[in-house]
C-alpha cells in the first residue's frame, strides 16, 4: 500500500520566476519579463496594457529574480538534500531562440540547460521539463501577435526538434504547456497575447488555443519519433468546481466552470474537441482556424499522462446576493463558507485535491501528476534568517494525506508529486517575492533588495523525512 516505489517526490519551478540574468548570454526578452510588480500587473498578464519594453515607473523582478541561473548548482545541492526523486523546471524559449523565428539556436542557452540538467542527473533526480511556463519571445509578440498567429506552431515545432535532439537521454518527462487554461484568464501572460482596440478577445482566445493546442500535439509526436522513452503531459490549472447550494442551477453553473477548464485537456489528452464548446463557439460566433490535418494530428498524438497545478477548489453561485468574489482566483467563483483562507484569499481545502484527482482520473482514465501545490505565506525569519513555517508543513501535511487517499482508497494511479516554488521565487500573479512557497528562504524582497542568501527553512527538513519515508512520515 501507499505509494509506489517510484513515486516521483520533488518540488517545481519556472525559469521567468527564479532564473533572472534576462538579457545574459544572448537571451532575448519574453513577455514574462515586462510583468512589473504592483497595480498595473494585472492590467499587463490580462493583455490590457500595452507593456512590450521597460520603462522607470515600474519594478519588473524577473529580469534578476532569484539568480538561479547563477547559482543553480547551490539550489540543486539543496534539493538533492531532501532527496529530490524529480525536479521540474522550464527552459526560458528565448534563451534558446531569443526571437524565436531564427533557424538556428543559441549554443549558450542550449549549453546552459544541458549542464543543468546533468547537475539533476548526478543526483540521480529526474528533469521534468516544461516546454513553455507562461513564455513567448518578445519577437513574437510583437512581429505576429504571438500565439493568434498560426506562424507560432512552426516556431515552437522548431524549439521542440531542438530540444528534444538535444536532451535525449537526459530528460524524460515533458509538459508542453504550462497551466494551459491560463490563457482563457492572463491572455498576455499565459499566451502573449495583447488586444488591440476593438478585437473580437473571444475570438483571439480561441484561436491561439487552437494553435497551441495543435503545437502540444506535435511536441507529442516529435518526442515520441525522436525517443520513444519520451513522456509527453499536458498541463492545468486544476481545482473542481462546488456548487454552491444543491440548487440545480448552482450545480449546472459548477459543470459549466469545470468545463471551461478541461476544455483544452479533452483535447490534449481524448483528441478531439468537444461538442460542448464546439456548441458554445458557435453560438458565440467563433471560428476555430482549423487546417487540413490538424483533426487528425490532435487525436493521432495524445498525451500519456495528466499533470496539474491545485492550490484551491472553486464555488459557483448564480444567486445575486453570493457575489463576494474569492480573491486571487484567475478563474472566477465565490467564497467557500467552509474553507479557511489563505494570507493572499486562497482557500485551502485538502479534500478538494482528492475530489480533483478523482474527477481528471474518472474522465481521462490516464496516469496523473500534481506538478504544482503549496501555500503562499508571509514568512519571517529570526535573528539567524530561520523560518519555522509550521503552517506550510500543515498545509503540505494535509494535502499529502489527501493524495494518498485518493491513491490507497480510491486507486487513482499517481506518478509524482512536485510542490509548487521548493526554493521562494517570484509570484506569477502579483510578481511578489514576500509571497513565499519554498523550504528554502532565499533574502530578496518586493523591490529587489537583499542578499540572495539561500536559509533553509523548517518544512526543508519535514519535506526530507516525507520522501525519505516515501510519504508515510507526515
Ligand atoms: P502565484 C494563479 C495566478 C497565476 C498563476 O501562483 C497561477 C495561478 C494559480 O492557478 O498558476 C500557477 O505565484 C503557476 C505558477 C505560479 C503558481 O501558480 O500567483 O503555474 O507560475 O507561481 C502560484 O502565487
Amino acid at each position: 500500500m501507499g505509494f509506489r516505489k517510484d513515486f516521483l517526490w520533488g518540488g517545481a519551478t519556472a525559469a521567468n520566476q527564479c532564473e533572472g540574468a534576462y538579457n545574459e548570454d544572448g537571451r532575448g526578452l519574453a513577455n514574462v519579463d515586462l510583468a512589473p510588480v504592483g497595480k498595473d500587473r494585472a492590467a499587463v498578464i490580462n493583455g490590457d496594457m500595452k507593456m512590450f519594453d521597460f520603462d522607470d515607473n515600474h519594478f519588473y523582478p524577473a529580469r534578476d529574480a532569484i539568480d538561479m541561473y547563477h547559482r543553480y548548482k547551490e539550489d540543486i545541492a539543496l534539493f538533492a538534500e531532501m532527496g529530490f526523486k524529480t525536479y521540474r523546471l522550464s527552459i526560458a524559449w528565448s534563451r534558446i531562440f531569443p526571437k524565436g523565428d531564427e533557424t538556428e539556436p543559441n549554443e549558450a542557452g542550449l549549453k546552459y540547460y544541458e549542464d543543468l540538467f546533468k547537475e539533476c542527473k548526478k543526483y540521480g533526480m529526474e528533469p521534468l521539463v516544461t516546454i513553455t511556463h507562461f513564455d513567448c519571445p518578445m519577437h513574437l509578440v510583437e512581429k505576429y501577435g504571438a500565439w493568434r498567429s498560426r506562424e507560432l506552431v512552426g516556431f515552437y515545432e522548431n524549439l521542440c526538434h531542438v530540444i528534444f535532439n538535444r536532451y535525449k537521454g537526459l530528460v524524460k518527462y515533458w509538459l508542453t504547456f504550462n497551466e494551459i487554461n491560463v490563457l482563457l484568464h492572463a491572455p498576455f501572460m499565459g499566451a502573449g497575447l495583447y488586444f488591440e482596440e476593438g478585437e473580437d478577445k473571444d475570438q483571439v482566445k480561441y484561436q491561439a488555443a487552437h494553435h497551441e493546442l495543435l503545437a502540444s500535439a506535435i511536441a507529442t509526436k516529435i518526442a515520441h519519433e525522436v525517443d520513444p522513452e519520451n513522456k509527453v503531459g499536458c498541463m492545468l490549472a486544476g481545482g473542481s468546481n462546488y456548487a454552491y447550494t444543491p440548487k440545480p442551477e448552482d450545480v449546472w453553473a459548477s459543470r459549466k466552470a469545470d468545463r471551461e477548464n478541461y476544455f483544452f485537456i479533452d483535447v490534449q489528452s481524448r483528441g478531439e474537441y468537444p461538442t460542448y464548446a464546439l456548441k458554445e463557439m458557435e453560438r458565440k460566433g467563433i471560428e476555430l482556424p482549423i487546417q487540413e490535418g490538424d483533426l487528425e494530428l490532435l487525436k493521432e498524438h495524445t498525451v500519456d499522462f495528466v499533470s496539474f497545478s491545485y492550490y484551491a477548489s472553486r464555488v459557483q453561485s448564480t444567486d445575486p446576493e453570493i457575489n463576494e468574489k474569492a480573491p486571487g482566483n484567475l478563474m472566477g467563483g465565490v467564497i467557500n463558507p467552509y474553507l479557511e483562507s489563505s494570507e493572499w484569499g486562497w482557500q485551502i481545502d485538502p479534500l478538494g485535491l482528492r475530489i480533483t484527482l478523482n474527477d481528471l482520473y474518472d474522465r481521462y482514465q490516464k496516469p496523473l501528476f500534481i506538478v504544482e501545490n503549496g501555500l503562499g505565506a508571509i514568512d519571517t525569519p529570526d535573528e539567524n534568517g530561520y523560518v519555522e513555517d509550521d503552517y506550510r508543513i500543515e498545509y503540505l501535511a494535509e494535502h499529502i494525506k489527501a493524495m494518498k487517499d485518493a491513491v490507497e482508497i480510491d486507486g487513482v494511479e499517481l506518478l509524482g508529486y512536485t510542490t509548487w516554488g521548493c526554493i521562494d521565487l517570484v509570484s506569477a500573479g502579483t510578481g511578489e517575492m514576500k509571497k513565499r512557497y519554498g523550504f528554502i528562504y532565499v533574502d530578496r524582497d518586493n523591490d529587489g533588495n537583499g542578499t540572495l542568501k539561500r536559509t533553509k527553512k523548517k518544512s526543508f527538513d519535514w519535506y526530507k523525512q516525507v520522501i525519505a519515508s516515501n510519504g508515510e512520515d507526515l
